[in-house]
């Protein structure tokens, strides 16, 4: 890492996140905040604030509205601006509102960004937004949508289901869309190393609680996930760039992989082996899980159809 980008860092995440992220620095870097014009307008105590935390590895930090500056030569880019969903508005609408904004940045990180930048969407609709992003990339850059929410979550909800602590639970991953028919799957859940059994009864408890947890948040708030979703970017980066060898939930780019359709943006179990992210082989899957897999990959393919003729390169 060492030009980073945060897109939308004026918003409710972006401004966590700006906060937590140059913590995970560990050579020189750049950290880029990019929003609207009206919003960088009023950032700069940002830069302040950011400059006065002293993070050993903060070198300089820019605020702009240009994503030719911003993209520049960038390593990695987070792109959390999003156009968010207003009252009455239709899915679609959403989706296409989107489409141009995730078209243009796609556009632009290609021309300017670094051959090997990693790219994390976190703009909803996500695996949509990416998979948009991803056709305008060169192959050596590598597209993400961040589905690190929905797997803490996942483990938040296994953990105290059965009296645990969640940093002793791992390998829950999270198949799919991030929505509703994302598929939390536990079949290979470790609770300090150990198998753990998770019954039918809790498990289909736990899928129904991951899935809904977003909509409750936001009843509960009158905004969406903020905190958790910086956390879960945060976590998302360390997978991306350090932990190697360790299993975690990503959306990446299908490459057929169990069956899903290529070029699709599909939150597989995946691993870090020396900077790739590579979708794990050999899951054991039975009818239930593939239905599941199935039903997440339709939905995916609706929304790819949504955007009908718009979607030109
Ligand atoms: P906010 O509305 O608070 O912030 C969005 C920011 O993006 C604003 O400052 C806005 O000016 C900026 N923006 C909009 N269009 C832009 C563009 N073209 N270029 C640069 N900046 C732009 O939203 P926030 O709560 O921060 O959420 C951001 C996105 O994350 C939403 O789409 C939300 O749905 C999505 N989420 C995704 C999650 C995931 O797990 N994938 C979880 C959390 C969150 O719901």
């Amino acid at each position: 890492m060492k030009k980073v980008v945060i897109t939308g860092a004026g918003g409710q995440i972006g401004q966590q996140l700006s906060f937590k992220l140059p913590s995970l620095f560990k050579e020189e870097a750049e950290l880029v905040l990019l929003d609207l014009p009206q919003v960088t307008e009023s950032l700069e105590w940002m830069k302040m604030e950011l400059e006065d935390c002293a993070f050993p590895f903060l070198k300089n930090i820019l605020i702009t509205s240009s994503q030719e500056e911003a993209f520049k030569d960038a390593t990695y880019i987070i792109c959390v601006g999003a156009f968010p969903r207003k009252e009455g508005m239709q899915r679609s609408d959403l989706l296409l509102k989107n489409a141009s904004i995730f078209k243009e940045q796609g556009l632009n990180i290609k021309k300017f960004a670094k051959n090997n930048v990693k790219v994390l969407v976190v703009g909803n609709p996500c695996n949509t937004n990416a998979y948009i992003v991803s056709q305008f990339l060169a192959p050596s850059q590598h597209v993400f949508c961040l589905t690190t929410l929905d797997e803490l979550r996942a483990k938040a909800s296994v953990a105290k289901s059965l009296q645990q602590l969640p940093g002793d639970i791992e390998n829950i991953f999270i198949w799919g869309n991030h929505s509703l028919t994302q598929y939390p799957y536990m079949d290979q859940a470790l609770c300090q190393g150990k198998p753990m059994i998770i019954d039918l009864d809790n498990k289909k408890n736990i899928i129904k609680e991951v899935r809904e947890r977003g909509a409750l948040v936001i009843k509960a708030k009158g905004s969406s996930s903020s905190s958790s979703a910086a956390e879960s970017i945060f976590q998302a980066t360390k997978n991306l760039f350090y932990n190697q060898g360790k299993y975690f939930s990503m959306g990446v780019i299908s490459k057929g992989e169990y069956g899903i359709e290529e070029g699709l943006c599909f939150s597989f179990p995946c691993q870090n082996i020396q900077g790739n992210i590579k979708v794990l082989e050999n899951i054991v899957l039975n009818e239930e899980d593939m239905k599941e897999i199935k039903n997440s990959e339709e939905e995916l393919k609706k929304e790819r159809e949504l955007l009908g003729n718009f979607f030109e390169k």
